[in-house]
This record gives structure tokens, C-alpha cells and sequence, in this order.
């Protein structure tokens, strides 16, 4: 008798593990947020493609609230053959951009992938991004580990910034 109300605690306490960690992954992502250990990237999203693109773009925040340096070292998404992050800079008056082949994430700041700026590259696109819908971008940091977030295409000329303001709020 002992034994089996015993056992159902620890099922029930397992229970209420599984709906906490869940629940926790959902309240991120209903907020645009997601965290790899003391790495929170906030509201990603990018710009839908015409049809015959090759390549795309994606923007997201990044706050490392630890106490040492990380990096992003790899992302993947199913979107394309190939993900970086690339670099915008001014060349005269044109727009040109670089691999970045790591991007350092300094402790106590906040890194903004945006238009003009670093952002995250899409190389040998699978298929065209069409506004309202998603993707799944998985973003791989130095110490950090690693994790999945879910970008939200937005229109060809959006400059983003739906819930910027809420990184500088977070603490
Ligand atoms: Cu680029």
C-alpha cells in the first residue's frame, strides 16, 4: 500500500515535471523568446522571398546574460542548403556583405540582427518564404548548447522591430 501511494507520487511529480519544462518552452515561444542557457534570443523573423530567390534573410536579438563571453559557431534551418551569418556593410554606395564566421556574444550584451546589419544568410533557399508562415532555425552556440526557434516570414520590406523594446525590459 505504502509502496504503490509511492509510486504514484513520483509519477505524479514526473507529471508535473514534463507540464512545468513545457509550459516554460511554450510561455518563450508565445513571447518570441528562447533561451540556451544564459543566451536569450528574442522575436525572429525574415523577409519573404520572390519565388525564384536563391537565397534569404533573417533577423533576430541576441542577450547573453551570463558572465563570460559565447558565440554562435553554426545555425541549420530545412529552409536552406546553407546557413550563416553575414555582415552588410557600405562599399561607396553599395550594399555589400560578408561571412561572419563566428559571431561573438559579449557577457551583459545585446547583439541585433537587423536590416543594415548582421543577419542571418540563407544560402540555396529550397523553396520561396511567403509571408505569415514559419521555419525552424537551430542556432548553435560555443558553450551555451544549442536551440531551435521558430522565424515568422514577414513582408519583403518589413525592418522588424515588433517586440525589440522587451529585451531592454527583461531585467
Ligand atoms: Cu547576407
Amino acid at each position: 500500500m505504502k509502496e504503490n501511494t509511492m509510486k504514484k507520487l513520483v509519477s505524479l511529480i514526473a507529471v508535473i515535471a514534463a507540464t512545468t519544462m513545457f509550459l516554460i518552452t511554450d510561455v518563450y515561444a508565445a513571447m518570441n523568446q528562447y533561451k540556451a542557457g544564459d543566451i536569450i534570443i528574442e522575436n525572429p523573423w525574415a523577409r519573404a522571398t520572390m519565388s525564384s530567390a536563391q537565397t534569404a534573410a533573417a533577423f533576430l536579438t541576441i542577450k547573453n546574460n551570463g558572465s563570460t563571453p559565447d558565440r554562435i559557431v553554426a545555425l541549420q534551418s530545412p529552409i536552406s542548403q546553407k546557413t550563416e551569418i553575414h555582415q552588410s556593410f557600405m562599399e561607396g554606395d553599395m550594399m555589400r556583405m560578408r561571412p561572419v564566421g563566428v559571431l561573438e556574444l559579449a557577457p551583459g550584451e545585446v547583439t541585433m540582427l537587423k536590416p543594415g546589419s548582421y543577419h542571418v544568410m540563407f544560402m540555396g533557399l529550397k523553396f520561396p518564404l511567403a509571408i505569415g508562415e514559419t521555419f525552424p532555425l537551430r542556432v548553435k552556440f560555443e558553450k551555451s548548447g544549442e536551440v531551435e526557434v521558430i522565424v515568422k516570414i514577414m513582408k519583403a520590406g518589413a525592418r522588424g522591430g515588433m517586440n525589440m523594446d522587451n529585451m531592454n525590459h527583461a531585467n
